[in-house]
């Protein structure tokens, strides 16, 4: 038994088309009293059409023509009876159809209760539904394509496979106890010990994507740093194609590090454009330097930006170092419609005034970037999986040691049961109630 829930699953702007969501054990009755379908009596609809019709309010008025779908259990999103209502966007219709759906019984979706539906009826593993999330809120279209291969499995395909190898060592062990006489295939944990190391291997191997996952969903750290006046501003504004940070001819403008993001080779940068380095008297800007100093510090991607109309100078030693610390550096030799008076070795010529060079700074970003968004399969992207594969590895690979140590069997699957609950915590399997309500409440409702 499940009560139902109903939600707008399209957000509360203006629209095209909205979507008004129902699960639940009511979800068709629900749907039934506050819509007539034109061609057949509502309770004749069938699942996986949609039908035209009128939506009813609360008080039987028709507030919309719409459209509406039905599915039925276990053939649905949740697992259980859902209905849609395709009604047009408007924030007012979609408050009254869910107003109405009220009145017939269904109650607001919490955030997330949708997927989480789903998970508890077993339609979505615990690793998709979470990458559900994260395709919602992917910003770019690698973590986009990442949340996708999660969504179909690929997290969990590798955990599972892992979990069950080691369940079979257990299990093994367990018959050879249970049954000694049965003929039971003697067991050598030494025999096991190849399946023990490339399982944690596989692990340490996942776990290590996990940096890369998390700059593809969260974005890669980059900051513009220079020293006053080369045009860091000048060409964060033409980087992102409008005017966001203030330009002017005064040394010294920008004190406060602005940042933005920027979709650069299908990834987003969060890009940072920073106080002029030199060594600065008055203490607001020298609290904007120790700041530009600090995103280069936390920044993959260091742009340095010199004036290539003047001289170099010793501030722009300063620059030279951030690029130097940081994992990733590009050199834009700025102001290249002005007489060129500094060179600079495999800098980007650029003009951030006449756009000059943009093209091709933007296509060296792309090339720093490959190491990042390069093709790799999945990635992990979630905190929480991380910790549950780091935490199964370190079991692993202590069971490793007690093998070579010739620990006893029963020490060593000890060692190997720790792996294997983190395994399944991992894929959702024996979580406690909390710890499911605590993932699914950081979806958005109607999802
Ligand atoms: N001719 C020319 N002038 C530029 C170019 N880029 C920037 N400028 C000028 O250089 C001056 C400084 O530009 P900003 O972009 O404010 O320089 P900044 O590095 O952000 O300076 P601070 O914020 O003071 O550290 C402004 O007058 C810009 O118009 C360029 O490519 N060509
Ligand atoms: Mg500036």
């Amino acid at each position: 038994m499940s009560d139902t829930i109903a939600a707008i699953a399209t957000g509360d702007k203006k629209s095209a088309i909205g979507i008004v969501r129902i699960s639940g054990d009511g979800a068709l009755n629900a749907l039934f009293s506050v819509f007539r379908p034109k061609s057949v009596r509502a309770e004749d609809m069938e699942a996986g059409r949609l039908y035209y019709g009128e939506l009813k309010d609360a008080s039987g008025e028709t507030v919309d023509l719409c459209l509406a779908t039905i599915s039925k259990a276990p053939r649905s999103y949740t697992g259980e009876d859902t209905a849609e209502l395709h009604c047009h966007g408007s924030p007012v219709i979609l408050a009254e159809a869910l107003r109405a759906l009220f009145k017939a019984g269904a109650r607001q979706a919490e955030a997330g209760e949708f997927t989480k539906r789903a998970f508890l009826n077993g339609k979505l593993d615990l690793t998709g539904a979470e990458a559900v999330a994260d395709m919602i809120d992917a910003e770019s279209p690698l973590a986009a394509k990442n949340a996708v291969l999660q969504l179909s499995g690929a997290v969990f395909a590798r955990a599972e496979a892992i979990y069950d190898a080691l369940v079979a060592i257990s299990s093994h062990f367990q018959a050879t106890v249970d049954f000694p006489d049965d003929g039971v295939e003697d067991f050598r944990l030494e025999e096991y010990r190849g399946t023990l190391t490339s399982a944690r291997d596989e692990l340490n191997r996942l776990a290590s994507t996990y940096e890369r996952g998390r700059f593809i969903r969260g974005g890669l750290p980059c900051a513009i740093v220079g020293r006053p006046n080369a045009g860091k501003s000048s060409l964060f504004n033409a980087l992102l194609g409008y005017e966001r940070a203030i330009v002017t001819p005064v040394a010294g403008t920008t004190r406060d590090a602005l940042s933005e993001s920027l979709t650069v080779g299908g990834m987003t940068l969060r890009i940072s454009d920073t106080a002029g380095l030199r060594d600065a008297s008055d203490f607001i800007e020298a609290e904007g330097i120790r700041r530009a100093e600090a995103a280069a510090d936390a920044a993959r991607l260091v742009i340095g930006v010199f004036d290539g109309s003047q001289a170099l100078t010793p501030e722009d030693e300063r620059t030279m170092r951030a690029m130097e610390s940081a994992p990733v550096s590009i050199a834009g030799l700025n102001k290249s419609d002005l007489p060129k008076l500094s060179d600079m070795p495999g800098a980007v010529r650029v003009s951030a005034k006449t756009g000059e060079g943009i093209d091709a700074l933007t296509e060296r970003i792309k090339a720093a970037l490959e190491p990042y968004s390069g093709e790799s399969g999945a990635l992990l992207t979630n905190e929480r999986h991380l910790r549950h594969i780091e935490n199964a590895a370190s079991a692993l690979a202590s069971a490793i040691t007690a093998v070579e140590l010739g620990a006893t069997p029963d020490a060593v699957l000890t060692v190997l049961e720790e792996a294997q609950s983190a395994l399944a915590s991992l894929m959702g399997k024996n979580l406690r109630d909390d710890v499911v309500n605590d993932i699914f409440s950081r979806f958005c409702v109607g999802k």
